[in-house]
């Protein structure tokens, strides 16, 4: 890949930041505080990109190539200015500049709202793939919701989850750019009328008495890497139809134009803080329609503009990329505007949209699997409703024919079955390919929770595992790593990251493990300092950094760790010669809002770390810190210093995972169970370069199927186990109410609210946990082999750049041509 190098004029850079700063705030730099700051150095950045912006787009209304539209209600962007500078190849130069302007890169960096659009890995995988889009030279759009809060902060509090909105557009935020022209209407509600066209005699479906909001699209810069092309992430806001509804009131309308105001307002308003479950609210499935019928009529206008008005080889120059079953009902969208808006008949309206639409599935987890009331569905969205019913009556004569006089089948397949619309059901029937995200994964759906349509259309299904962008998650998030790899095998792997195989040749090699270890130490110095700020927990940069940052979710088992490091104090205690290397647990973790046990679990965390952290008597052997309000920006810090990456889910339920290719890229050990992509990571990297435990996921599934198992057996066989468990409801751990996690110590031991013991065989894998954890300490204790283990992980993580995945969507799914953006 030719990688092209803008030139930067230093002094014109400087000059605009200053002018920034007297036009934005009538200030100069050293008046303007440093969020002012921040904006005049973003405005600065945004100046160098509008002139890619412009020529890409310039370049595909010449060529017209084909176009993914990636449909998603997250993206978990993270901090833009860093990266655009990244990608832009002028970090450095910008940084200079700025140290000529008296200004501190890292403190400016540290101003900027993480746009946090996204609850976890399902987001933050959509950003990684617009960055490698870009970066391919790939047209395409992301598609989403300008939330006006993004994802909650999370503050800690006596231990305690406290949730603050993320007012992240506070200040405005300086690299959007608001397109007003692209205005479209969204409606929602009322009922539809059958009208006769007299001419042609057709039937027209009108929508009567709804209400409507104007979507407005707001447009990000999405850099590639040392070339031309800038994409767009198109985030959609709600306006009302007519702020002062003078039409309403005409017609004493008053209270529609309340309404209408009212629906704008509340559309937006909130990204819903669930990853991996399904809330069923309302709301949610307003938000769904609304970006989805704007991001679909944009996307059928500008070919229609491009191509005469016509329509009927939309599938050769679009695709719509479903990110899991949030945008599906686009399904039904693209049908009512071709049937509706362009005339076309049901099956040449079929046609298309079964050759533009393709869906990723991201989870196995029942309670994420979205089902709509149909009562909700048909009052919210009366033609959409329509439409859905006809494409399952046509889909149900389909599965009759194939297996006739089996009711089982429709029972299991139909769209809408028990007064449910099922989106996963739509999704599948209509999309010309359905992914899973990792090999595992896709395996699992094939054989169990999509086997039905897997026989039925095993053509469609196929395999896309997950992946990250190097360019973020080490060139910027790893500076001190990414130079020194520069520096040994060339700077190839920052657009190419399969050759970062080449230092597999240095793992021997003492000087390099020497420097390796030397840089993992600096990040650890550069986490702790972080710690010490936010947390006043001082830690040892010397210890094992053994680290846990996801979302919290009871199948990713931050429970576990929890219980195991309760276990190993105590082992400490009765034990005071006990001989391990100390070792820092840090967990970052938010959950969501709404979930009880979650927010336990948090505050076990917190209240463990209390006591332990305080024992002088284990002189620092154990220390606990969970990191407040884990994000992006934080988390690229926090993979750069682990030695330890945790990957503990109960195998068969996580369906990726992405982190673990951000901690094995940056140098730490997996220790993890055979689940989602951690699987392909031992490939990679060697069995014996990762610390494999627990239950296999065939083993996990037959329990599932049979039944479960007894959690009472390990309780009443296994004293260390009982101990532990104890300590969750004789207070030691919670000395102002002793019953404070009683739901946690009930959720392992007791059937309750009609749900199995220890659905997620914590119980099951402890011992086979805690062994693992025996053999980490053992391997860190030889120093050389933990070098070459740390080292040959970040030489082997080739395979997870997400310009790999993209490549493969593009080769098997997206069929898009790249296009080259000359300036
Ligand atoms: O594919 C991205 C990411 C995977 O890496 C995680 O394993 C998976 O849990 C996550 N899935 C979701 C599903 N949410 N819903 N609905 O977030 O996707």
């Amino acid at each position: 890949m030719a990688i092209h190098k803008a030139k930067f004029d230093k002094e014109e850079f400087k000059k605009a930041v200053v002018g920034n700063c007297k036009s934005l705030y009538r200030k100069t730099l050293d008046e303007a505080s440093q969020q002012q700051r921040f904006q005049s150095v973003a405005y600065a950045v945004k100046d160098l990109i509008m002139d890619k912006w412009i020529a890409t787009h310039k370049q595909y209304d010449k060529e017209d190539p084909k176009v993914v539209y990636y449909m998603s209600m997250e993206f978990l962007m993270g901090r833009a200015l860093g990266n655009n500078m990244i990608n832009l190849m002028q970090y450095k130069e910008i940084k200079k500049a700025l140290e000529e302007l008296d200004l501190d890169i890292n403190e400016i960096e540290d101003q900027e709202p993480d746009p946090a659009l996204g609850n976890g890995g399902l987001g933050r995988l959509a950003a990684c793939f617009l960055d490698s889009l870009a970066t391919l030279e790939y047209p395409s759009y992301g598609c989403g919701i300008r939330y006006r809060y993004g994802m909650f902060k999370q503050e800690i509090k006596d231990g305690y989850q406290i949730e603050t909105p993320d007012d992240w557009l506070r200040d405005g935020y300086p690299f959007e750019i608001k397109r007003a022209e692209y205005r479209y209407e969204v409606k929602f509600g009322g009922y539809v009328k059958v009208v006769k066209d007299e001419k042609t005699g057709r039937d027209n479906f009108v929508q009567e008495d709804y209400r409507s909001v104007i979507a407005v699209p707001y447009d990000l810069p999405i850099l590639g890497y040392g070339n031309n092309t800038v994409n767009s992430l198109r985030i959609w806001d709600a306006e009302p139809v007519v702020k002062f509804n003078l039409n309403s009131f005409d017609k004493g309308d008053y209270q529609k134009a309340i309404e209408e105001e009212n629906l704008a307002k509340n559309l937006v308003e909130v990204l819903y803080p669930n990853d991996n479950h399904y809330a069923g609210k309302e709301l949610r499935l307003k938000q769904q329609y609304f970006f989805v019928s704007a991001s679909v009529q944009r996307a059928v206008d500008r070919y229609k503009n491009m191509h005469n008005g016509d329509v009927s080889k939309l599938y050769e120059k679009v695709t719509f990329q479903l990110n899991d079953t949030h945008p599906t009902v686009t399904v039904a969208e693209l049908m009512r505007i071709l049937m509706d808006e362009n005339g076309l008949d049901w099956d040449q309206a079929w046609d298309i949209t079964s050759k533009t639409v393709a869906y990723t599935n991201h989870t196995i987890m029942a309670e994420a699997l979205e089902k709509w009331p149909i009562e909700l569905f048909s009052r919210l969205l009366p033609r959409i409703y329509q439409i859905v019913e006809e494409i399952n009556r046509r889909f149900v004569e389909k599965i009759k024919a194939k297996y006739p006089g089996d009711q089982e089948k429709i029972r299991k397949m139909a769209i809408i079955y028990d007064g449910q619309v099922k989106m996963a059901h739509l999704a599948i029937c209509a999309g010309y390919s359905v992914n899973g995200v990792a090999k595992l994964h896709t395996e699992i759906l094939k054989k169990q929770e999509l086997k039905d349509f897997y026989e039925m259309m095993p053509e469609k299904f196929n395999n896309k595992t997950n992946g990250i962008t190097q360019r973020r998650f080490l060139l910027h998030g790893n500076p001190l790593l990414a130079e020194w790899i520069t520096d040994k095998i060339g700077d190839g792997w920052i657009t190419d990251l399969k050759q970062i195989d080449k230092l597999s040749l240095y793992v021997d090699d003492k000087k390099a493990q020497q420097e390796f270890m030397n840089i993992k130490y600096k990040n650890k110095v550069r986490l702790a300092e972080y710690i010490k700020k936010y947390n006043g927990i001082d830690v040892d940069p010397n210890s094992i950094f053994d680290v846990q940052v996801k979302r919290l979710h009871e199948y990713k088992r931050q429970l576990l760790n929890i219980l195991h490091v309760m276990y190993l104090y105590n082992k400490i205690k009765t034990d005071p010669t006990f001989d391990m290397e100390p070792r820092t647990f840090i967990f970052g973790a938010k959950a969501a809002a709404g979930y009880r046990i979650a927010k336990q679990t948090i505050k076990l965390i917190n209240n463990v770390a209390n006591v332990i952290n305080n024992d002088a008597s284990i002189s620092g052997k154990i220390k606990v810190v969970f990191i407040e309000n884990y994000r992006v920006s934080n988390g690229e810090m926090i993979f750069a210093a682990a030695d330890v990456s945790e990957q503990i889910s109960t195998a068969s339920k996580e369906a990726s995972g992405t982190g673990n290719m951000k901690f094995m890229l940056n140098g730490a050990i997996t220790l993890g169970t055979m689940d989602g992509a951690n699987v392909e990571i031992v490939q990679e990297v060697g069995e014996e370069n990762a610390v494999i435990f627990g239950l296999s996921s065939d083993e996990v599934i037959k329990y599932e199927n049979e039944g479960g198992y007894d959690p009472m057996e390990i309780f009443n066989e296994d004293q260390d186990v009982r101990e532990v468990l104890m300590e969750l409801i004789n207070g030691k751990y919670s000395d102002n109410d002793p019953e404070e996690f009683r739901d946690i110590y009930n959720s392992l031991l007791n059937f309750q609210d009609g749900r199995r013991a220890d659905i997620y065989f914590i119980l099951k894998d402890f011992k086979s946990y805690a062994k693992a954890q025996e053999e980490i300490d053992k391997r860190y204790k030889d120093k050389a082999g933990w070098a070459k283990s740390v080292m040959l992980n970040t030489a082997k993580s080739g395979k997870f750049s997400s310009d790999r995945t993209i490549e493969e969507y593009v080769k098997d799914i997206w069929k898009l041509e790249k296009v080259h953006v000359e300036m």
